[in-house]
């Protein structure tokens, strides 16, 4: 089913973010979606820069992810991580996938040569067939750092993937916010759209880095048009990933309707899981003036289109 909505800006994270907008990518024209993705988990590894949320959306949109994990490239050989661990010894505990290698390569040469993070996410998009707007938060780089209970101050990835989320978080930073900037793409996304979402990603770890960046916060609450979130909270579950656990590390109660609170300066729809009913009630229309519930999970290809296109349906609905 093709909707015809307008233009529509999904703020995302990596892998639960990419599949709804793997789910808009099948429904609207492509020239009608830009997806601001969050470039907070960026990190040099072997001096490379890894742009992890940039790639998993590019990869999903692109039908080669590895749909195991969500995450890097389908039938992917490690040759390289091997040789590492068995020549050098070296612990290759974030795992780069050969042919994913070649992205880290090309986006490192082309940062090097001059490309800001936008051009460069253009062109390996290109290079994909992706014809959907796929744009990093900002070209600088502002990674997220975790402040934690006994290990102090941690980079993204080493709290996420090298520690598998296990140390308590105290505080979170979304480091050098004050020199990064709106850039025009992403200024343009927000300006022209006519629709803007919010996906079912860590608000914590995945939107509000989005949120940090220098005037989007004004950006996207200048626009007089529906702004939606839909939650990552499920009967008080993440869906995936920590969201539960840091939302009680940080005193927030880990609930739909605590998403729902916390992004309410900025949206004016919420869209719970159909097992939130009860949630949803305890949400007032002075806090969200509208919220409903869906089916939220994405378990494959067909809920993904069904959601997106059920989000949609549900804003055209409200003029
Ligand atoms: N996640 C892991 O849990 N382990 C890994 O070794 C790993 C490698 C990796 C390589 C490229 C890439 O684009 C993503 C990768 N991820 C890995 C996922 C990533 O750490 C997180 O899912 C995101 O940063 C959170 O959105």
């Amino acid at each position: 089913m093709a909707l015809n909505v307008g233009k529509v800006t999904l703020l995302c994270g990596g892998v639960g973010g990419a599949k709804l907008a793997y789910g808009l990518a099948q429904i609207i024209p492509p020239a009608d979606l830009s997806i601001i993705v969050n470039t907070g988990d960026d990190f040099w590894h072997y001096g490379l820069r890894i742009c992890p949320d940039v790639d998993t959306v590019l990869y999903t949109l692109a039908g080669i992810v590895n749909p195991a994990t969500g995450w890097g490239l389908r039938d992917e050989s490690h040759h390289v991580m091997d040789a590492l661990r068995s020549r050098f010894g070296v612990d290759p505990w974030f795992q780069l996938g050969d042919a994913d290698l070649a992205t880290h390569l090309f986006r490192t040469d082309q940062l090097q040569q001059g490309a800001t993070l936008t051009e460069l996410t253009r062109h390996q998009a290109r290079s994909l067939a992706v014809r959907a707007t796929v744009l990093p938060m900002c070209d600088e780089e502002m990674p997220t750092v975790l402040d934690c209970a006994d290990e102090g101050l941690l980079d993204f990835q080493t709290y996420f993937v090298r520690l598998r989320q296990e140390p308590k978080i105290r505080w979170i930073r979304y480091s050098n916010a004050a020199k990064a900037k709106l850039s025009p793409a992403v200024a343009k996304a927000i300006a022209e759209a006519d629709v803007i979402l919010i996906a079912p990603s860590n608000p914590w770890l995945s939107i509000a880095p989005i949120l940090h960046v220098p005037g989007i916060q004004e950006a996207i609450r200048s626009r007089n048009v529906p702004k939606v979130a839909v939650s990552p909270i499920v009967a008080g579950k993440a869906i995936k990933g920590p969201a539960a656990q840091i939302m009680q590390q940080l005193g927030i109660p880990a609930r739909a309707s605590s998403v729902a609170r916390y992004y309410s300066q900025w949206i004016d729809g919420f869209v719970f899981d159909q097992q939130d009913r009860d949630e949803r009630q305890t949400l007032s229309s002075q806090e969200i003036q509208r919220s409903t519930t869906m089916d939220t999970l994405m378990i494959n290809s067909a809920a993904k289109i069904r959601l997106a296109e059920e989000i949609l349906t549900w804003v055209a609905r409200w003029n």
